[in-house]
């Protein structure tokens, strides 16, 4: 009289079905024109007292700021404009270190600077144009 015990309903087949629709939605988020999430690279140097390069100009969509230390005392970045605010991890980090941070930008005109006491006023800035 017993109850036969409940087949779990996750079986092999089911499992390797589900692995294969993630392998295949993985596959789709990385191609078709237009459709990319992945973010672009945008390599920032800081030193005393500037950031290189201190003109940029680049398409909308989706960026990972990296900014790269290559100066002697402690620096950083922050980027703002059109509602949009990022920073590095650290607000200031030393020499030979690099931070990043990612942001989605739509057309428009943005500020990026070290936040630093006095280095923007001392030429650390920039201006990023976005088409
Ligand atoms: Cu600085």
């Amino acid at each position: 009289m017993g109850r036969r015990p409940v087949t779990p309903p996750r079986s092999p087949v089911h499992l390797f079905r589900t692995a294969a629709l993630v392998a295949a939605l993985a596959l789709a988020g990385c191609s078709g024109p237009g459709a990319s999430q992945q973010p672009t690279t945008t390599t920032l140097h800081l030193s005393e007292y500037k950031i290189t390069p201190a003109q940029l100009s680049l398409d909308a969509g989706i960026y990972t700021f990296t900014a790269i230390n290559d100066g002697t005392i402690n620096h950083a970045v922050v980027l703002t404009g059109n509602g949009v605010e990022g920073h590095t991890k650290d607000l200031a980090f030393g020499p030979g270190h690099s931070e990043g941070f990612t942001v989605t930008l739509k057309p428009g005109t943005y500020q990026f600077f070290c936040p630093v006491d006095g280095h923007r006023g001392l030429g650390m800035q920039g201006t990023l144009v976005v088409h």
